[in-house]
């Protein structure tokens, strides 16, 4: 969507955080869909350090004081144990939240928006279209160790930040909610989309149903795990640190495999509109199985096992069913940077839906030899 707020005043917003640096510069940051991200480069004492600036969603995340709890126990849980380690790079292997000069790990600005600041992790990126099978095997590995480390998190249960997130369900209710009433007269046109989903619709309930009858238990996942959501090595490649953490709440860990799946087998971006030539990479999905069950086989449950492969699928579906919502709904939930962008995603997805429909066997023999 289109922000509401104009570029705001860095300067001003950093004077809310106990950051002991001068200001120096800054601008807009990434190309993540939700968030308003900023990078901005302070002067400590003579030393020039870079942080993260982020103005949370709060159209898309509506509890951001409940968020923002969330982020905090899960970062200090995860710096905790990399200092009993005695890791040398702790600061570097978690985001941790700077806080606010009344100790809070947010602030807000004088029009109420939520802000928070990161220490930019330095000398690591995150990929938006993955380059090689190692890239996918890192990724997949530290967000397997981001399920490990979370699995002991201790204390009550993390707030839901987005209720049914990955319900997928209920995503399926809100496409047809917003097929009926049509907001923007766009849905005579989306008939072979819509055709699509209907043709699926038995599939957006197997995993809640397996979630339901206790079959794959909840676990404390990320639930936002596309590739760029953790960042590499710049030299080894080797998954530094997992960001983006809004959305780290009850979940299943198949949530998280198959967002992986989605972000980094296809042979496209998501947002790709020569569908050509789309495919599923299986040497990269064979790294990410790798990289993924290597931390996470030791806690999986068989049933877990067995639908990882589906899930790629789910998930990706899942993915294009939100897109076609928002293109319905008249472009209010992801940001987007032309007007069809969300019906270019949507197509995309749908269109690597059913390439992994057609890999789905060989990708289960993948997890089979890789699950012993
Ligand atoms: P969104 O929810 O909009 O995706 P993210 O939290 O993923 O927001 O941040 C957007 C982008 O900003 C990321 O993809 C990443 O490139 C960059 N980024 C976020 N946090 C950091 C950090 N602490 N250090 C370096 N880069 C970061
Ligand atoms: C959003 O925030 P970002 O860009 O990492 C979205 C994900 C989608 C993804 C699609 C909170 O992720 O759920 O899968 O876009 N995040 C939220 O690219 O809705
Ligand atoms: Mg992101």
């Amino acid at each position: 969507m289109t922000h509401p707020s104009t570029a705001p005043n860095l300067s001003e917003i950093a004077t809310l955080f106990d950051l002991r640096a001068d200001f120096v510069h800054g601008s807009a940051y990434g190309s993540g869909h939700i968030n308003d991200t900023y990078c901005g480069t302070f002067d400590q004492a003579g030393q020039r350090l870079r942080y993260i600036l982020q103005r949370i969603n709060t159209n898309v995340f509506k509890t951001p004081f409940e968020l923002m709890d969330n982020v905090a126990r899960v970062t200090r849980h995860a710096l905790a144990r990399l200092l009993e380690e005695g890791h040398p790079e702790a600061h570097r292997r978690t985001l941790t939240c700077i806080p606010a000069h009344d100790g809070k790990p947010y602030a807000c600005d004088a029009q109420g928006n939520v802000w928070r600041v990161y220490p930019f992790i330095e000398r690591a990126r995150g990929y938006d279209e993955i380059e090689t099978n190692e890239q996918a095997y890192q990724a997949a590995k530290a967000f397997g160790n981001f399920q490990k480390l979370t699995a002991d998190l201790g204390g009550a249960r993390l707030h839901e930040t987005i209720p049914q997130f990955h319900h997928t369900p209920t995503r399926l209710a809100a496409l047809r909610a917003a097929i009926d009433a049509d907001a923007c007269n766009r849905a005579a046109g989306l008939q072979p989309e819509i055709a699509f989903v209907l043709a699926r619709a038995a599939d957006c309930s197997r995993i809640s149903d397996l979630i339901a009858s206790g079959t794959i238990p909840e676990r404390v996942t990320h639930n936002d795990t596309k590739l760029n959501n953790v960042l590499l090595d710049d030299v080894t490649a080797e998954g530094v640190c997992v960001i983006d953490l809004d959305t780290t709440m009850p979940g299943s860990a198949l949530y998280d495999f198959g967002d992986m799946v989605r972000t980094a087998t296809p042979t496209n971006r998501e947002d790709e509109v020569d569908l050509s030539r789309l495919d599923v990479r299986l040497d990269r999905f064979e790294a990410l199985v790798r990289g993924y069950l290597g931390a996470a086989k030791t806690f999986l449950n068989p049933a877990e096992i067995a639908h990882l492969a589906f899930a790629g699928k789910l998930l990706t579906l899942e993915c294009g069913i939100r897109f076609l919502t928002d293109y319905l709904q008249g472009d209010i939930y992801f940001k987007i940077k032309h007007p069809a962008h969300n019906l270019d995603r949507c197509r995309n997805q749908f269109g690597f839906v059913a390439a992994l429909e057609a890999k789905l066997e060989p990708m289960e023999q993948i997890v089979a030899t890789h699950a012993g």
